[in-house]
């Protein structure tokens, strides 16, 4: 027990002493194998950067569970209680000022635009961000239709984007959710 005790915090704290890191790489082998399915605990982040001439910053990130994709979401620079469409788009291509160069929504099944977990959607729709009195959001919720994992449906190399206004959840193919005020390359981590 106290051997892996030692073993965890030496872990956490990435401490690489030869020794003990190679304690380190046989715990983190055995749990890759005992707990994880497919591409399990395969995780990838989005740095957010600010666009259009916003302010609005923050980071998302993707961790590959047996449920789905947990996303993890941190956003700052927003309005106070504004409410924002956010999706992963296809192209993870940040570059333009107005970050038009993400392309559309990630869609590699071919669905109309709609709202996550409700009904036809777009793989890379989410549900709206909402602001609170700072103007920060934090949030955390699962996507079932994308994988960190390599394949169709994965988000590395794709692109999030958080929108100037709230999706409808209804206009095809955007949901009518405005310019973009911040894009992130998603990228393996
Ligand atoms: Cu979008």
């Amino acid at each position: 027990m106290k051997r892996v005790l030692f073993g965890l915090a030496i872990g956490a704290a990435a401490a690489a002493i030869a020794g003990c890191g190679m304690m380190g790489d046989q715990r983190s082998g055995e749990t890759a194998s005992a707990a994880a399915p497919a591409g399990g605990g395969a995780k990838a982040a989005a740095p957010l950067v600010a666009k259009s001439g916003t302010n609005t910053g923050g980071r998302v990130t993707f961790e590959q569970q047996s449920g789905g994709t947990l996303v993890t979401v941190s956003v700052t620079g927003l309005a106070p209680g504004s409410v924002h469409g956010f999706h992963v788009h296809e192209k993870g291509d940040c570059s333009a000022p107005d970050a038009m160069s993400a392309g559309g929504h990630f869609n590699p099944t071919a669905k109309p635009h709609g709202q996550m977990a409700m009904g036809d959607h777009h793989a890379g729709d989410m549900n709206n961000l909402t602001a609170d009195a700072n103007g920060n959001v934090r949030v955390q919720f699962v996507m079932k239709d994308v994988t960190v994992a390599p394949g169709a449906s994965s988000v590395i190399g794709r692109a999030v984007v958080v929108h100037k206004d709230p999706d409808d959840y209804r206009t095809q193919p955007t949901g009518n959710s405005g310019g973009r005020i911040a894009c992130g390359v998603v990228a393996a981590i």
